[in-house]
């Protein structure tokens, strides 16, 4: 595999899904794939779960890892081609990213939507430009318009912890005071189409995701109606994509709280975190025992570690 930004880049999700959870159990029989291999993680905004789960990911393959905080810590980076560059940025894209792909053998790149340009941030005018410039392999740490790392952790989870072949997974809209991306619950949706699961997406009318991501599954304004017998329920918030990355008034009320979790089949509740208590999913449902959030970000490793391996095996 010599990249990793989507869905479309699996050939066999449930194989890939299968490596993960056989990793899980034993994390350290491949640390010869990473002798002498080295990583580069590179951040163009904050993480806590993909950072250290994708270096954990690394050193349990015997990789060696580096990262760089480029937003903070990298000279202030020059996208734009033809950019006269007499203003605050030091570097261009073209050569700080080649540059990288000289030290590394792989890497990881986290660059989020402006949520500005719609056609800028689809495009994935970033990420292709370190895609296009770096000469190694790449793997998405969430990007504009995806976030397959943690929409593959997901499946895992799903997995690991359903009771019937086929579960009703629900996912639904959560209130936010940001404009957020969509790229997590985009990735989550092509993710879902995918799977072996009965997937609904519950949303406030104006919050329609780009048709692109949510083929397949079932979409409803009602959440009620979704939640009915959802097995797992996954909490996201997400700004318009139509109009772009704008937040619509007044949809407090769709909060996720234990009384809602009543019609559901005892669902597991999921979020790719970080979550905001009591804006988007309430304290009683997050210290409660349907919340598997943790557990989640847990499963980010295994992920994670499929990925990489499945890297180290082509290079
Ligand atoms: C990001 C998002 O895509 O929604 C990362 C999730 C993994 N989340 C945020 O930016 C949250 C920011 C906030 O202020 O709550």
């Amino acid at each position: 595999m010599k990249l990793f930004s989507s869905v479309h880049d699996v050939t066999d999700i449930n194989a890939l899904v299968a490596d993960a959870l056989q990793l899980k159990q034993n994390p350290y029989a491949h640390q010869h794939l990473g002798k002498n291999r080295t990583i580069g993680l590179v951040f163009l905004n904050p993480s806590l779960r993909t950072r250290m789960s994708t270096q954990k990911a690394a050193l349990n393959l015997g990789m060696n890892v580096m990262v760089l905080n480029i937003d903070k810590e990298g000279w202030a980076l020059e996208l734009k081609d033809g950019a006269v560059m007499n203003g605050t940025t030091v570097e261009h894209i073209r050569e700080a990213a080649a540059v990288m792909g000289q030290y590394v053998d792989i890497i990881g790149v986290r660059s989020f939507p402006g949520l500005k340009n719609r056609e800028e941030d689809y495009n994935e005018e970033i990420f292709n430009k370190f895609v296009n410039y770096c000469a190694v392999p790449v793997v998405s740490l969430e990007s504009a318009t995806r976030h397959p790392l943690q929409s593959l952790a997901d499946l895992v989870t799903i997995t690991e912890l359903k009771t019937k072949p086929r579960p009703k997974v629900v996912l639904t809209w959560a209130p936010h005071i940001k404009p957020l991306p969509q790229a997590v619950p985009n990735s989550f949706a092509e993710w879902m189409c995918k799977a072996d699961v009965d997937f609904t997406i519950a949303h406030p009318k104006g919050y329609e995701l780009s048709t692109d991501f949510t083929n397949g599954a079932t979409i409803t304004h009602n959440q009620d109606e979704a939640l009915k017998d959802a097995d797992f329920i996954y909490v996201k918030n997400w700004s318009a994509y139509e109009p772009y990355g704008k937040i619509l008034p007044s949809n407090e009320d769709w909060m996720l709280t234990n009384e809602k979790l009543q019609i559901t089949n005892a669902a597991k509740v999921m979020h790719c975190l970080p979550v905001r208590r009591n804006l988007e999913l309430s304290d009683e449902i997050l210290n409660g025992r349907n919340s598997i959030v943790v557990h989640e970000a847990g499963n980010r490793v295994w992920a994670a570690q499929a990925v990489l391996k499945k890297m180290l095996e082509s290079l």
